[in-house]
């Protein structure tokens, strides 16, 4: 049985990628960090089966930072692949936090090559990187060429890791790999993120919870695809021959207003006479446009995004229906 290793695997990727590893018969370790509560609700279908938790998923505790532990699972668990997914996610929270957020995802990434270049046995590893490395790009669309120009804290920690997964690549020859990740989304997706924002807050004004939405910047486009289609594309990343980096992107750009006609049309509302615009959610620097062009990935992986953004949309808006009516009910 072939087995995986992911950091982050409690998060939206994480548990989607833990899904298509298990149907696909690897073995699954995760790497969680100790917190005061147990509840990791995205895997709570998972650890509940016990066909499934403890025969072939496992969880290990570590702190990213904790080298000596972190080395100690990979020694025990041996995988052929490792998918590092774990980091402070949030670009507007990551300039109340700027520090821990470089830690984390800069100087985390590269205490998980370090320990990699001393293993005899070395997994592939896939490093979660993000369109926010291209920040204020010159050019459009962007891809793997495409040179780094972050202008937020998260960008600067994530192009510093998807650097060095490239240096120790052609210095050391691991097969180290960046999923260059543009916005992916799903009824998993974190409540802080603009989409889940919207649709979460889309059904609680429709069944009464809420009147208001406020938000921040609506003049923001991105490039949304769905996270279940992104978790594929980082398999994919490690089945080819040799290591490379990958733009995952669907090309397709929508603004944050598009999202909220979507949203609302949904639940049968007109946006305009809910949302709010709060100053507390504008952030110092905010990327204006990103769109990606992941020919790469097609060409050498045969990806392709299969989900498009309103069907994204309407799935969330529906299980936000659903959670909201639970909330009610109990
Ligand atoms: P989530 O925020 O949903 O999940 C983040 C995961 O990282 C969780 O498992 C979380 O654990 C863990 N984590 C956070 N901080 C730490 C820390 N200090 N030490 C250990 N673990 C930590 O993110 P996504 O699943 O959406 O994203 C996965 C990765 O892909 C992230 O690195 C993200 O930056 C990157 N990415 C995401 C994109 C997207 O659109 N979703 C696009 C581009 C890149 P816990 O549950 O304990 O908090
Ligand atoms: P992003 O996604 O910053 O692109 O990072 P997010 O959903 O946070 O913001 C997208 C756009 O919406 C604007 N916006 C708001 N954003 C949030 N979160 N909350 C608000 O109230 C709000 N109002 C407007 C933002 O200013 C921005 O323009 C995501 C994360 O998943 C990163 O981890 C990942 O690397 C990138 O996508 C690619």
């Amino acid at each position: 049985m072939t087995s995986a290793l992911i950091t982050g695997i409690t998060g939206q990727d994480g548990s989607y990628l833990t899904e298509l590893l298990l149907a696909k018969g690897y073995q699954v370790h995760g790497i969680v960090r100790r917190s005061s509560s147990t509840v990791r609700q995205r895997l709570d279908h998972l650890t509940s089966d016990p066909d499934v938790y403890g025969s072939r998923l496992f969880l290990h505790y570590a702190e990213l930072e904790d080298v000596t532990t972190v080395r100690r699972i990979l020694q025990k668990t041996r995988p052929a692949e490792f998918y590092h997914l774990a980091g402070q996610s949030h670009v507007g929270t990551s300039f109340e936090v700027p520090e821990s957020t470089c830690e984390f995802s800069g100087m985390g990434t590269l205490r998980l090559l370090e320990i990699l270049r001393d293993l005899d046995n070395q997994p592939k590893f896939l490093h979660a990187s993000s369109s926010e490395i291209f920040g204020r790009p010159q050019v459009s669309p962007q891809d793997e060429s495409t040179p780094m120009n972050p202008v937020t804290p998260y960008g600067v920690a994530k192009a510093f890791a998807t650097q060095m997964v490239r240096l120790y690549r052609e210095s050391y020859g691991i097969f180290s790999c960046n999923a260059i990740c543009f916005n992916h989304e799903s009824p998993r997706r974190g409540e802080s993120f603009v989409t889940r924002k919207i649709t979460r807050s889309a059904a609680r004004i429709r069944l009464g919870l809420q009147t208001e939405l406020a938000l921040g910047n609506l003049d923001g486009r991105r490039d949304w695809g769905f996270a279940g289609d992104y978790v594929d594309a980082m398999w994919r990343s490690l089945q080819a021959p040799t290591p490379n980096d990958y733009v995952i992107a669907t090309g397709q750009v929508h603004s944050v207003r598009e999202v909220l006609q979507m949203a609302f049309d949904e639940v049968e509302l007109n946006w305009q006479d809910h949302v709010v615009i709060d100053p507390k959610f504008i952030r110092p620097a905010d990327v204006e446009l990103l769109v990606g062009d992941p020919s790469r990935a097609r060409e050498r992986l045969g990806w392709k995004p299969l989900q498009d953004l309103a069907t994204t949309i309407r799935q969330m808006v529906r299980a936000d229906l659903e959670i909201t009516r639970k909330e009610l009910a109990s």
